[in-house]
C-alpha cells in the first residue's frame, strides 16, 4: 500500500491532511509543492493532470489520485477507519459534516482574502511584475485570482474584507457557544470537525489577530488542547511556522483596522 501527499508546508488545506494521516498513524510519501512565486510548482503542467485546480493538496493512494482536502479527510476516514475521527451516530455525523462543509462554503476563501489583503500581496507587489502577470494567467481558478487582484491593490481597503472578517467572527463565536457543555465539536470525540478549523483559527493568529478572540476561553482551550496533541507537533509545527517577521510587522501594523472590522461585523 502507497499513500503520497502532494502538499505545502504551511498550506492550511495541506494542514488537515496531514493531521488526520498523523492521527491514523499512517505511513505517506511526501511531494512538496512550492507554491511560492519563485516556483510555482502548482501550475507545472504534470500537476495540473492530477489536481486541475492547480493547488495543495492532492492525495494518491495505491495509484488513484483524491483531491479537495474535506473529500480527501473523507476519503482517509472510508479506507483507513482507525482510530476513527468520524462520529457513528447519523445526527453527530451531520453535524460534523455541517461544521466541515463551512471551508468549502467560504472560509477557505475568506482566509485567503484576509491573508492576502495583511500580508501576502507584498510578496506580489515586491515580485517582478511579468512573473506575476504569468502567474495569474497560469492560475485555473477564476475567484481566486479576481479576489487577489483586488486585495494586491487595495490591501486592507479592500472591499472584500469586511465580509471575510464577519464570517470569521461569527464562526469563532459559534465555535465557542459549541464548547460551552463538551470538550469537542462534536459529540464527546476529537473528530474532523475540529481539526478541519483548527487550522483556521492559528492561520489569523499568525497574522497577529489572536487579541480579536482573547473573550472566547473556550474556543482559546480548545485550540491548545490540539496544539498539544503530539499529531498537531508532527503535521503541523514541524512543517514550518507561519508566522515570519515580515508577517508579525504586516500584521501589527494594520490590526487597528482589522480590529475596527471584526467590532463592527
Ligand atoms: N478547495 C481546495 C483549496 C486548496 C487551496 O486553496 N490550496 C492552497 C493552499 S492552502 C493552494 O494550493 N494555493 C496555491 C495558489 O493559490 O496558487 C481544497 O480544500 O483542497
Amino acid at each position: 500500500m502507497t499513500l503520497e501527499l502532494y502538499h505545502f508546508d504551511r498550506s492550511t488545506a495541506a494542514q488537515k491532511v496531514r493531521l488526520v494521516l498523523a492521527e491514523k498513524n499512517l505511513d505517506w510519501e511526501s511531494h512538496h509543492i512550492e507554491t511560492n512565486l519563485d516556483k510555482r510548482d502548482q501550475h507545472d503542467p504534470d500537476y495540473l493532470k492530477i489536481n486541475p485546480s492547480g493547488v495543495v493538496p492532492t492525495l494518491v493512494h495505491d495509484g488513484k489520485v483524491i483531491r479537495e482536502s474535506n473529500v480527501i479527510l473523507e476519503y482517509l476516514e472510508d479506507a483507513f477507519p482507525f482510530p476513527p475521527l468520524r462520529p457513528e451516530d447519523p445526527f453527530e455525523r451531520a453535524q460534523m459534516r455541517l461544521w466541515t462543509r463551512r471551508i468549502d462554503d467560504g472560509l477557505h476563501v475568506d482566509s485567503r482574502i484576509v491573508g492576502q489583503c495583511i500580508a501576502m500581496r507584498y510578496r506580489f507587489l515586491e515580485a517582478d511584475p511579468a512573473v506575476v502577470e504569468q502567474h495569474y494567467r497560469d492560475m485555473p481558478e477564476t475567484v481566486r485570482r479576481k479576489n487577489d487582484l483586488i486585495n494586491n491593490e487595495m490591501g486592507v481597503d479592500s472591499p472584500l474584507l469586511p465580509d471575510a472578517i464577519a464570517t470569521f467572527k461569527s464562526l469563532f463565536r459559534e465555535i465557542d457557544t459549541t464548547l460551552a457543555d463538551r470538550q469537542w465539536l462534536v459529540g464527546d470525540m476529537f473528530s474532523l470537525a475540529d481539526i478541519s478549523l483548527v487550522v483556521y483559527v492559528n492561520r489569523l493568529a499568525s497574522f497577529q489577530m489572536a487579541p480579536l478572540w482573547d473573550d472566547l476561553e473556550r474556543l482559546k482551550d480548545w485550540n491548545a488542547r490540539i496544539m498539544t496533541r503530539p499529531t498537531y507537533i508532527t503535521a503541523v509545527t514541524e512543517w514550518g511556522d507561519t508566522t515570519s517577521q515580515k508577517r508579525v510587522e504586516l500584521g501589527q501594523q494594520v490590526f487597528p483596522k482589522v480590529k475596527a472590522l471584526w467590532e463592527s461585523a
